[in-house]
């Protein structure tokens, strides 16, 4: 599509937009002041460079696929999350797991993790104006193997991760304060079990004993947001996830930390778009998860759903945004992993910018009216309104290509890039 064609076409949707008393430049200006952080992890199916050629996988994480050109060290991954990043219109993040770090060649364990071994993304990230996030990884070990972690029964394993998640914070808080943006620090377990335990409150006893050992290192709020992230099942969990969501809304709200909501991470019948002005009166914040779970927890590539769209809504209408962070979080291996990185992101982004196109006066008015048809009609309209002529534009003034040229940018770098990984 060329250039004159999105303008004209932008014009006429603002024209329209205007007539019911939407800003299509402010909703734009909305769009653009919300960072998306990009998940390191979508680009070598959550394998992490510990060890080389390391096959970590596992402790409740699973991604299939074998698509080639998998990014095989961190050069190749930061080349392939650019790549991806130039598809991406908006203000970006990155958002990095402790595998990830640069570790040389001598075996560093989870507990030895320092900011050093991440002074190469912070240093990388500062020359081209990203900021990081960061996360502990708590699966995919040894000590992780039998399910359980900071809620173990043995008291050396829970010293174990304790100590590698208060690392964890030091680096993030590290970063936060390299990067003059707090850094967002998500604490994920994989802990549970597959049957039923005897003793559930013993293993949230403990989880609550260890997390209050590794938050009880402070750090400044202006380099490091905490957040924790429940889960209602996982593969090899099915029966008991010792932190749940019941678990970490309690943790959350007493010990004043921000909670992440996982789009994956609910019953299907359940709404995350609900949970936001549920939570946020009651919580210092929100992390989200961006994610789309298929039946279950599946992490699939970000679409733009009925969950998407709805979620977007809640944001655009919140007077508590300043305290919501987004994230990406799917891995997909069966197909193009920059494709999927810059689809994912596009559709977040989209439904973000399509939820602040939403005719919010005329809105308001029917449901103060009691008018309950009129209001159903508006949200119906919503849904063909020309949103995707401002999303161009968007594009457009982003220096980002348009949907149409997705797939062309994908494929030359697959040609250019990936196709030489053997
Ligand atoms: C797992 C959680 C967690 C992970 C990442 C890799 O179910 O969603 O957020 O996906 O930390
Ligand atoms: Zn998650």
């Amino acid at each position: 599509m060329s250039e004159t064609r999105i303008r004209r076409a932008y014009e006429l949707a603002r024209e329209r937009y205007a007539e019911q008393g939407v800003d299509a430049e402010a909703a734009m200006r909305a769009v653009d002041a919300l960072p998306i952080s990009i998940h390191c992890w979508q680009g070598d199916d959550v394998g992490g460079f510990e060890r080389a050629g390391a096959e970590l996988s596992g402790g409740g994480i699973q991604v299939t696929g074998n698509h080639p050109g998998k990014a095989r060290d961190v050069p190749e991954l930061r080349a392939d999350i650019e790549a991806a990043a130039r598809l991406c219109p908006g203000p970006k993040r990155l958002n990095l797991h402790a595998i990830y770090g640069e570790f040389g060649s001598a075996a560093v364990d989870r507990d030895r993790l320092e900011p050093a071994h991440f002074s190469g993304w912070i240093d990388w990230a500062r020359e081209r104006g990203l900021a990081l996030d960061f996360n502990a990884t708590l699966f995919s070990h040894p000590l992780a193997a039998e399910g359980f972690t900071l809620s173990h029964r043995d008291a050396g394993v829970r010293e174990f991760w304790i100590e590698h998640a208060r690392r964890a914070r030091r680096v993030a808080a590290a970063m936060g304060r390299a990067q003059r943006s707090p850094c967002v620090h998500n604490l994920w377990i994989p802990d549970g079990s597959k049957d039923h335990p005897a003793d559930r409150a013993g293993f949230r006893a403990r989880l609550i004993e260890s997390l209050d050992a590794v938050y009880a290192e402070r750090h400044d709020p202006g380099e490091l947001e905490d957040s924790v992230e429940g889960k209602l099942f996982g593969i090899g969990s099915e029966a008991f996830v010792v932190g749940s969501n019941d678990f970490y809304l309690g943790y959350a709200a007493t010990r004043r930390l921000f909670l992440t909501l996982d789009m994956g991470h609910f019953h299907p019948t359940e709404s995350v778009a609900d949970k936001v002005s549920a939570l946020l009166p009651f919580l210092p914040g929100l992390l989200l998860h961006v994610s789309r779970g298929v039946r279950w927890d599946s992490d699939h590539v970000v679409a733009q759903d009925e969950a998407l769209t709805d979620l977007c809504r809640e944001l655009a209408r919140s007077s508590a945004l300043s305290r919501v962070r987004m994230g990406l979080d799917y891995f997909d291996g069966s197909i193009d992993r920059v494709g999927a990185w810059a689809v994912g992101y596009r559709a977040a982004r989209k439904a973000l910018l399509a939820a602040f196109l939403e005719p919010r006066p005329a809105l308001l008015e029917a449901e103060a009216a009691g008018d309950g048809f009129q209001r159903l009609a508006l949200l119906e309209n919503a849904k063909a309104a020309p949103w995707g002529a401002v999303w161009d534009e968007y594009c457009l003034r982003s220096s980002v290509p348009p949907d149409e040229a997705l797939v062309a940018g994908v494929e030359a770098y697959a040609r250019g890039v990936l196709a030489k990984r053997s």
